[in-house]
């Protein structure tokens, strides 16, 4: 321990920022002092989370909510999960951030500083659906390797940014464009800068919808940190895989975007339905792109106690990717009947839709509530497991609660 030195300023503060509270005797610190608390970050503090989250990997960082947790019609960053493939940026700053916009389809490459971005095109905000496509991997079988998400990976914010669609235009594209690749800045774990972490993409006609922003505001504040300050692609309604966090870069294709995690069997299932632990060959691998209808009953949180003859309010969320939802019902029959809930609108095309009803049992005794939601198309969630794939994606199955009626 080197008592000369004690620590500066500057990392005096990134190092409280670190630790989520002021180190008291933070000017007595020998410099080059590991804290305790750096060898064993408290994640909850460090990024704002409720302490009911579910931390699935600390290297890299992935939390997951529970259903309760997910109650808000507007999620916010305390129940936000947080899918993390390489390491978080460290000291971001949204003084002198560029976004680099190139590739072949652009008449000619430009960037423009988040400055710029923000005072040059007009702002708009939209509450944006974000699952990731593995939510729900946790109960396959044969288990698909990843992060073992249950319910949790899913969220409905309000982002606020510019059209994507405007800046390209601004930019200038040529016929041939066929997708758009992002660029970001986090780093690979194995600290090698020359890796890419993951640089994904969609095709031309998901990147110029109106609701495809290049967002620098989450529930009207910066980005938090984690969730990709300052500037953050965001497409809701398809796997969150492709809304690129700390965005560095766009790249317009003249092909489909070949980035880590485009190829296969990244963010990919079978095109054709397999059999459980079936093989699948490369090429017959499809890339996700709009998620599948999904409904999460939020309140009461399972397990709930009722007395009675009283009846009980449940609500919740559904979503179904590119389409609305149109029909949400429950059955505490395991499946057998179901009555309808009432259903809202969307605010907005791509949020979540709330649902809610007054459910009353016939007796004492164990029940579950499942909750099953309907697409505009009459694409209904399926009430077991739906089809089995390699990496465990698009589990869309019926949410279920536990309820004691005493
Ligand atoms: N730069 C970058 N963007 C990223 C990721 C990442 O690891 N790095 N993960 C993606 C994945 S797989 C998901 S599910 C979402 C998670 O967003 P969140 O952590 O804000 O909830 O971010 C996506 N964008
Ligand atoms: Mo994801």
């Amino acid at each position: 321990m080197n008592r000369r030195g004690f620590l500066s300023k500057t990392s005096l503060a990134a190092l409280s920022a670190a630790i989520g509270t002021e180190i008291f005797y933070g000017a007595q610190i020998p410099a080059g002092y590991r804290l305790i608390a750096e060898q064993d970050p408290d994640l909850f503090a460090r990024y704002h989370k409720d302490r009911d989250m579910v931390i699935l990997n600390k290297r890299p960082i992935n939390i997951e909510a529970r259903a309760h947790l997910l109650n808000d019609d507007v999620t916010p960053e305390r129940c936000m999960f947080v899918r993390n493939n390489g390491k978080v940026p460290v000291e971001l700053q949204a003084e002198n951030w560029e976004l680099l916009i190139d590739g072949e389809s652009v008449r000619q490459g430009r960037s423009f500083s988040l400055e710029e971005l923000k005072t040059t095109f007009p702002h708009y905000s939209y509450n944006l659906t974000l699952e990731c496509g593995g939510n729900g991997r946790s109960e396959f079988d044969p288990p698909a390797k990843g992060n073992q998400w249950t319910v949790g990976a899913v969220s409905c914010a309000t982002w606020t940014g510019v059209r994507l669609r405007d800046v390209l235009r601004e930019v200038g594209i040529k016929q041939d464009a066929v997708y758009v690749g992002y660029h970001a800045a986090d780093l690979h774990l194995s600290g090698d800068p020359r890796k890419e972490v993951i640089s994904r993409g969609i095709p031309m006609a998901k990147a110029m919808q109106e609701e495809t922003l290049l967002a620098f505001e989450m529930n009207g504040k910066p980005i938090p940190e984690i969730h990709g300050f300052p500037l953050r692609l965001v497409a809701g309604g398809w796997p969150a895989s492709v809304s690129g966090k700390w965005l560095k870069g766009l790249s317009v294709r003249n092909q489909v975007h070949d980035g880590p995690k485009m190829e296969s069997p990244s963010y990919r299932v079978p095109c054709d339905p397999v059999a459980p632990g079936t093989e699948v060959a490369d090429e017959n691998m499809c890339i996700i792109e709009s998620m599948p209808v999904k409904s999460l009953i939020t309140y009461p949180r399972t397990g709930a106690v009722l007395e009675t003859g009283r009846s009980l309010r449940i609500n919740g969320h559904a979503w179904a990717g590119e389409l609305q939802v149109k029909e949400v019902s429950y059955s505490i029959d395991f499946g057998a009947t179901w009555q309808e809930c009432t259903l809202d609108k969307p605010v907005n095309r791509l949020a979540w839709q709330n649902f809610r009803a007054a459910v009353t049992f016939p007796s004492e005794g164990y029940y579950e509530i499942w909750a099953r939601a309907t697409d505009s198309r009459g694409v209904s969630q399926p009430m077991v497991l739906p089809g089995w794939n390699p990496k465990g994606y698009l589990n869309n199955a019926c949410h279920r609660i536990a309820v004691k009626v005493v």
